[in-house]
């Protein structure tokens, strides 16, 4: 049996994949709305396929509880935040949820971390809490890292197909924990050690954050002078080693917009690069705002309340708010006094979360003149007609009628 502790964005698929796939599965929270939730036959949030995964998975007796088990083999997906101030990663949760798996397991259990850590965490905080219980590692304990990738709107489909790393102290461990990976996943699974492992997960969203703000840098230089970004970029991507991605209101989630923030906090002075990234893509809210101040200006429209904003997650067709460019906006005119009138939409947020959010789509059109699209939906890209007749300022390039203005 496996013990799936912390049932998110990422534990919550992993135990539900587990558990289709034929291995018993318990997931444990200590939040006892979502166990409840998910004991009531509801999954927790939205994501394509994951209500038929849930199905199978409760039809082959997946449990879930607030309880840690006493098992040979936890996997803990609990939250990672970064320390706004110092941007070294929050590690506390994880040191938590090993601390809380040490009263219960016996010796010669594996305990394999999925959260996302800074390289060395497991060192500094996953190791002390072991060892303080008089665990010998790699004796009573074996510590593993097998960080996920998945990608939030494809998750099911990725848990399945990508590869994985697993990163352990003994080579043995690590293959025992591959195999059970290869459960369900199709994809090559690379055994190292835990510090390689830890860093190549955030190198990757490093990679991915860099990659963003070039795309968010040229925008800006091409608004400047006037430029086409995106025809530029669709023209410089046939090059054969070229593949600009595409610019944006800026970059939300958990993974991307933090995990690069865990390398400049450890290595500051070294991380050059990937600071300025930050930066250029934590700058990208605000250069929206500037364009929205600018198309009102054209267009003499002199009442905030006349604009929307249509989109609040982080990106398109999920319901995660996380880091969202819509928030940013919002949480940057607050600051300069003059939030407050704007109207807000999204079809995936159906709570209130702010000021003047509308639920319904056409109430929404109709009290607005100029429409700001922040996150591509399809809901709205199979719709693009009811925005005729706008002032349209579109910073994801899906809207093609007359006349929108662009980042
Ligand atoms: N974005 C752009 N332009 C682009 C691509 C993305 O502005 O060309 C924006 C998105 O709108 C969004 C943000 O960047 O606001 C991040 O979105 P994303 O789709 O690139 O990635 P995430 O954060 O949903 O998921 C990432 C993935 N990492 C990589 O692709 C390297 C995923 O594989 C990881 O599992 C996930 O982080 C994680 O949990 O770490």
């Amino acid at each position: 049996m496996i013990n799936v502790v912390g049932l998110g964005y990422i534990g919550l698929p992993t135990a539900l994949m587990f558990a289709a796939h034929g291995v018993e599965v318990v997931g444990t929270d200590y939040n006892g709305a979502l166990v409840d939730t998910l004991n009531s036959g509801k999954t927790t949030f939205e994501e394509e396929g994951l209500s038929e995964l849930f199905q199978e998975a409760v039809r082959k007796g997946i449990r879930f509880s607030t309880d840690y088990q006493s098992t040979d083999l936890y996997i803990v997906a609990v939250p990672t935040p970064y320390d706004k101030a110092s941007k070294k990663v929050d590690a506390s949760y994880v040191a938590r949820a090993v601390k809380n798996v040490m009263e219960v397991c016996p010796k010669g259990a594996a305990v394999v971390v999925e959260s996302t850590v800074s390289p060395g965490t497991i060192d500094k905080y996953v190791r002390p809490v072991v060892e303080e219980r008089g665990f010998v590692i790699g004796e009573d304990i074996h510590l593993v890292h097998a960080p996920e990738r998945i990608i939030p709107g494809n998750m099911v489909y990725e848990l399945k197909h990508n590869s994985r790393t697993i990163g352990a102290d003994s080579r043995e461990i690590g293959e025992k924990v591959k195999a059970l990976y290869h459960s369900f996943c199709e994809g090559e699974i690379v055994v190292t050690d835990i510090r390689t492992a830890e860093m190549t997960k955030v190198v990757e969203n490093t990679f991915r954050d860099i990659n963003i703000a070039f795309a968010n840098e040229l925008a800006k230089i091409c608004r400047s002078d006037n430029m086409d970004v995106y025809e530029i970029i669709r023209i410089a991507n046939k090059h054969p080693r070229v593949n600009i991605l595409t610019p944006g209101p800026g970059v939300g989630g958990h993974c991307i917009s933090v995990d690069p923030w865990f390398l400049v906090g450890d290595y500051p002075g070294l991380a050059n690069i990937i600071l300025s990234a930050r930066k250029i893509n934590d700058s990208m809210p605000d250069f929206v705002l500037e364009r929205i101040h600018t198309i009102m200006k054209e267009n003499q429209i002199t009442d905030v309340g006349r604009v929307g904003l249509y989109g609040l997650t982080y990106k398109e067709n999920v319901d995660d708010m996380r880091e969202s460019p819509t928030l940013q906006m919002l949480e940057s005119m607050e600051r300069h006094l003059c939030g407050g009138q704007i109207k807000v939409y999204d079809p995936y947020v159906t709570r209130d979360v702010v000021k003047n959010q509308y639920h319904d789509l056409d109430a929404f059109l109709r009290d607005v003149d100029l429409v700001v699209l922040l996150v591509g939906h399809d809901e709205i890209k199979a719709q693009m007609e009811k925005l005729k007749g706008k002032i349209i300022l579109d910073t994801r390039h899906i809207c093609f009628l007359d006349g929108v203005y662009r980042l």
